[in-house]
Parts: structure tokens; C-alpha cells; sequence
């Protein structure tokens, strides 16, 4: 059985030179951020990566295969269809095998990337343990992939939306490597510290690519997440984008927006509230993430 997998040229190139190649989500494009700054933010994301020396691998499933790196027409179609599919763990093998299309959350886009041999990723921020999650136990795949599928994540740490102390708990008992960049400080997405401690701090993409390898080389299964805080000259102080969180949260509890719905729809209402100020920091983030990723790839690339 072979697997459902499609490549770009510019990825198979990639793969068959051993290149730098660094894997990125859909979901961020199709339920992440409005059209059409999805589509243009996608494209910005992928020309940082080129010019940082590696080789962007978009990753969606189409028609019922597991597309890396998606080509300007298909980005471009999948960051304006409407309804696609918000695809996690539990969803990518009914999708593919049902011949669907799909955006692929964290956990998805981890899969996928482990399938391909890639072994960096850059976001902007990971689901996490959502809060009230001990009545709903709403807390997100991504948390558990971490710990089963050895792909190293660069994110902007995790939306306030999210119990952020309950998000690093759960992250610790699950054995996974929580690594803050360049401060000690967790970072929160849009604001550069959430007030806790992140449990590792590194401050080169060397240490974190050896660190990458030695959890290979000892045979413990996962990735690591490492938490990149947003450039400073983007960030929004906790101050102004809280009652933003707040009024969202208040509008999911009242309107019942339960499961895979709840992240879209926060995402959503605080784009509305904060108007260009989340997006353009939003932008900003994964930019820089993307980035970083590229070094850690260089450097797991220049050591194969
Ligand atoms: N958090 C963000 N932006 C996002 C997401 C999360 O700040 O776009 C997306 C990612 O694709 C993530 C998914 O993997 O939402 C998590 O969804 P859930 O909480 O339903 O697992
Ligand atoms: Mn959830």
C-alpha cells in the first residue's frame, strides 16, 4: 500500500537533494484568518521561508490525498472555499479515505509532515487546554501529538484564549519539551509574555536542533514545541487585547459553540473586535516563527 501522498516539485526537489524543507498548516488559512489576508499572509509565510534558505511545504488534503506544498492556484482556491473541513487526528483518514479536502490542524499537519520526512514546522499559535476545560474537557489533539509524533513546532506559545498554566501542566505530563526562544518567559501569542515561566529556555536554533536529535537518539517518541515570542516592535500589550478574549469567550458560553467550533469562532470574534491590529500582529508572529523554523531545519539538514 502506498501512501496518499502528493508533492510539489519544489518539495520533491527538496527531499531529493536533502535540503532545508519546513512544513506549514492549513487551518490557519481556512479557519485562522478572513479572505483574503489568509491567502496573502500564506504566500508572505512561504517566501520567508525561501528567503531563510529552506523550502516551504504547505500542507492540506485534497481530493483525497495529502498534498506537501501546495502550488499559488491551490493555496489560493483553499483559502476561498468556504466549509472546508477543520481536519485534526481522529479526521484525516476518514477524509482521505472518503476522497475529501481538508485543512490540517497542528496535530494533522504533524502527521502529515512525519509522513514526508519533515521534521520542522512553523505556526502561529497551538490548540491548547481551553479554559473551563474541567467541566468541558475541551482540550486540543495538538497537545498529545506533541507527545507522539517527533516534529518540532515553532509557535507563538498559545492564545490567552486558552488556560495557559493548565495548557503547560498538561504539556509537562504528557513529557513534552517546552523550549521559550531568546527569554524565560512562556510567550502568549500576541503579547510577549503570558507571565509564567516556560519550562526550557534556548537561545540558538543549533541547541534546539541538537536537543531534536538526542530525543530521537534516546527512542522517546514526540516533538518539541518551541515557543517564539512576537517581535516586539508587533506586540499588544496583555492589557488591550484581554477584554477582547474576555467578550469572545462570554459570546462562545452564551451562543453554546461547542467541540471543534470553539477555537474558529474566538479566532473570529477577536479579529472582528480588534479589527487590523490582531491580524497585522498575527502576520507578524508567524513571520518570525517561520523564520526560526527555517534555521532549525538548516541546521537538522546540515546534520543528516
Ligand atoms: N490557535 C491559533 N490559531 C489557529 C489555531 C489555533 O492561535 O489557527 C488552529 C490550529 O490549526 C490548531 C487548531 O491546530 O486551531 C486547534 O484547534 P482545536 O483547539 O480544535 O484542537
Ligand atoms: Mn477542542
Amino acid at each position: 500500500m502506498t501512501l496518499p501522498l502528493t508533492y510539489s516539485a519544489d518539495v520533491a526537489r527538496a527531499r531529493a537533494e536533502g535540503a532545508a524543507i519546513v512544513a506549514l498548516e492549513s487551518t490557519i488559512i481556512t479557519h485562522g484568518m478572513p479572505f483574503p489576508q489568509n491567502v496573502e499572509t500564506a504566500t508572505r509565510v512561504e517566501a520567508e521561508v525561501r528567503a531563510s534558505g529552506a523550502v516551504p511545504a504547505t500542507i492540506a488534503v485534497m481530493g483525497g490525498r495529502i498534498h506537501i506544498g501546495l502550488s499559488p492556484a491551490e493555496l489560493e482556491a483553499l483559502g476561498q472555499a468556504r466549509d472546508v473541513a477543520k481536519l485534526s487526528r481522529a479526521d484525516l483518514a476518514a477524509c482521505l479515505a472518503l476522497g475529501r479536502t481538508g485543512a490540517t490542524t497542528v496535530a494533522a499537519t504533524m502527521i502529515c509532515a512525519r509522513l514526508a520526512g519533515i521534521e520542522v514546522f512553523a505556526t502561529g499559535g497551538i490548540g491548547g487546554v481551553h479554559r473551563g476545560a474541567e467541566a468541558s474537557f475541551d482540550i486540543s489533539a495538538d497537545l498529545r501529538e506533541l507527545a507522539e509524533t517527533p516534529v518540532t513546532v515553532v509557535a507563538a506559545g498559545a492564545k490567552a484564549i486558552l488556560d495557559l498554566p493548565k495548557t503547560l501542566e498538561y504539556l509537562e505530563t504528557l513529557g513534552v519539551p517546552v523550549i521559550a526562544f531568546g527569554q524565560d518567559d512562556f510567550p502568549a501569542f500576541w503579547s510577549r509574555s503570558s507571565g509564567l515561566m516556560a519550562p526550557l529556555r534556548m537561545d540558538s536554533a543549533a541547541d534546539i536542533a541538537s536537543s531534536h536529535r538526542m530525543r530521537g537518539r534516546l527512542g522517546l517518541p514526540g516533538g518539541q514545541l518551541v515557543a517564539n515570542p512576537i517581535p516586539v516592535t508587533a506586540e499588544i500589550p496583555r492589557a488591550v487585547i484581554q477584554p477582547h478574549i474576555e467578550g469572545a469567550l462570554a459570546e462562545a458560553a452564551a451562543r453554546g459553540i461547542a467541540a471543534k467550533a470553539v477555537t474558529p469562532f474566538l479566532l473570529q470574534r477577536i479579529f472582528e473586535a480588534t479589527g487590523g491590529a490582531s491580524l497585522a500582529a498575527n502576520v507578524a508572529l508567524v513571520l518570525a516563527n517561520a523564520r526560526l523554523a527555517s534555521a532549525i531545519a538548516t541546521e537538522l539538514a546540515r546534520r543528516s
